[in-house]
């Protein structure tokens, strides 16, 4: 394997010229500054380290702009989920790998190297398990393998359609399983990332309104020490109905009631009291925000200046993936913040005065916690990195920290050039190496769906 040379690069303790990375096994074996490159190098500009998108519902790409439309009563995000549901009902497995794939595909395209995979569809159309109840969970992993992303797979408990065990709805029958169908599909979801390189799994109870108490205490062990993500406090609905119920705010609740510590990821937190964020921040649980999707359902904006400024950490997903770009991701971020508090580079800190740094620093120190691996450039990790297109007009005279705030605030235009994960090269020049065969299937099941 050759070994790949960086005039620049993003290491853990900043920026560094001339960076030789050498790769073996898929993992970094070392990195050296302040080299010049030999011929037997790939030579590239700009390397950085692949970001982890830490929450994705892979399928939802599949009906990524079919829902901007105003609906007989006033729209929000419970009459998008109906929209949502409408399309699971008709989804095979076929359309299911397809539609990931693409997905992941435009993940890795977009400079994201590792997938959080908050999979809840699981039974067929009927709402029966699959022969092999792991069924759709293997068409996730072949989606990653096919697609070579990294992978955790977060298989998601679902038995309930609201707080105080109420009875799930008929749209919700693909998702739903008791404790112990779920430890079972666990087990298959394990095999099933068996084939992929450096995939892991977690668990993820889907909300507290799709869980009881008892339910999530029986569920935390089998995580067997693995990440588990919950969505919560994502609608300021559920904050009311969570409160009516327990007396308690969601956090709030999960806090009390749960061994909340650093192998959780709380995604979205959107509706937290500043005390619920001191308390979240302390537990070391990674805010798992995905701006792009909140946005677009209407759900809020986080804190994120308050929650940094406690010791929080955060990742970014891509969500409902009706946008998928890690650099819209972080833009959206800081713009959500500055909007509310008309100011300027509110994501910068004292230490790091650069919001891209900020940003990016955060969601990949965040990210890679939420996902239960390691990330960066260095040795023993994997070799998922980034190169930037030396031609783009944005790297023009500009280095360091610039680089990052060039490529997210100041690109319309993609500006990924390469992609490795595992060490594999997956995209150049901006293209999934797989990008026409995979776009192919996609175009056929979506014909096939939305035909129905
Ligand atoms: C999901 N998505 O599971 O896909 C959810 C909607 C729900 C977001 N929360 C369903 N963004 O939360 O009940
Ligand atoms: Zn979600």
């Amino acid at each position: 394997m050759p070994k790949l040379h960086f005039k620049q690069a993003l290491l853990p303790d900043g920026w560094s010229r001339d960076v030789l990375v050498s790769i073996e096994g898929g993992k970094i074996a070392r990195v050296m500054a302040g080299v010049a490159p030999d011929d037997a190098d790939e030579r590239h500009s700009v390397g950085l380290p692949g970001l982890p998108n830490l929450h994705s519902h892979g399928f939802q790409r599949g009906m990524a702009g079919l829902t901007e439309f105003r609906g007989a009563s006033s729209d929000s995000f419970w009459t998008w989920r109906e929209l949502m549901y409408r399309f699971v009902d008709r989804m095979t497995p076929d359309d299911v790998e397809a539609i990931t794939t693409q997905a992941y595909a435009e993940m890795l395209e977009a400079g994201f190297t590792r997938v959080g995979e908050f999979h809840y569809v699981h039974h067929d159309r009927s709402g029966t398990p699959y022969d092999d109840i792991a069924e759709l969970a293997g068409r996730i992993a072949a989606a990653a393998q096919t697609s070579g992303i990294g992978l955790t797979l977060l298989p998601v408990f679902y038995a309930h359609g609201g707080f105080g065990g109420r009875s799930a709805d008929p749209g919700q029958r693909r998702f739903l399983n008791n404790v112990d169908r779920f430890a079972r599909l666990v087990e298959g979801a394990r095999r099933a990332v068996g084939g992929c390189d450096s995939a892991n799994i977690g668990i993820a109870p889907h909300s507290l309104r799709a869980i009881t108490p008892d339910q999530l205490a029986a569920l935390v062990p089998l995580g067997a020490g693995g990440p588990i993500h919950i969505h919560i406090a994502e609608q300021t609905k559920e904050v009311d109905d969570c409160v009516a119920w327990s007396g308690a705010r969601p956090v709030e609740w999960l806090l009390d009631h749960a061994p909340v510590d650093g192998s959780w990821c709380l995604v979205h937190a959107t509706h937290i009291t500043d005390q619920e964020s001191r308390a979240m921040a302390k537990t070391g649980a990674v805010a798992g925000l995905c701006p792009v999707t909140e946005a677009n359902l209407g759900d809020g904006i986080f804190d994120g200046p308050g929650f940094c400024a406690a010791g929080g950490r955060f990742g970014v997903g891509s969500d409902c993936n009706v946008l998928i770009d890690a650099a819209d991701e972080l833009r959206q971020l800081e713009y959500s913040q500055r909007l509310a508090r008309r100011a300027r580079n509110v994501m910068a800190t004292p230490q790091t005065a650069s919001s891209g740094r900020a940003l990016f620093d955060g969601a990949l120190t965040g990210g890679a916690q939420a996902l239960g691996i390691g990330g960066g450039i260095a040795p023993g990790l994997a070799a998922d990195i980034v190169s930037l297109d030396a031609a783009s007009l944005l790297l023009a005279g500009r280095s360091g920290d610039a680089i990052l705030d060039g490529w997210i605030f100041a690109s319309a235009r993609p500006v990924v050039d390469c992609v490795w994960t595992s060490g594999r090269k997956v995209v150049t020049k901006g293209r999934h190496h797989q990008a026409e065969s995979v776009a192919a299937a996609f175009r056929r099941r979506l014909e096939g769906l939305l035909k129905q």
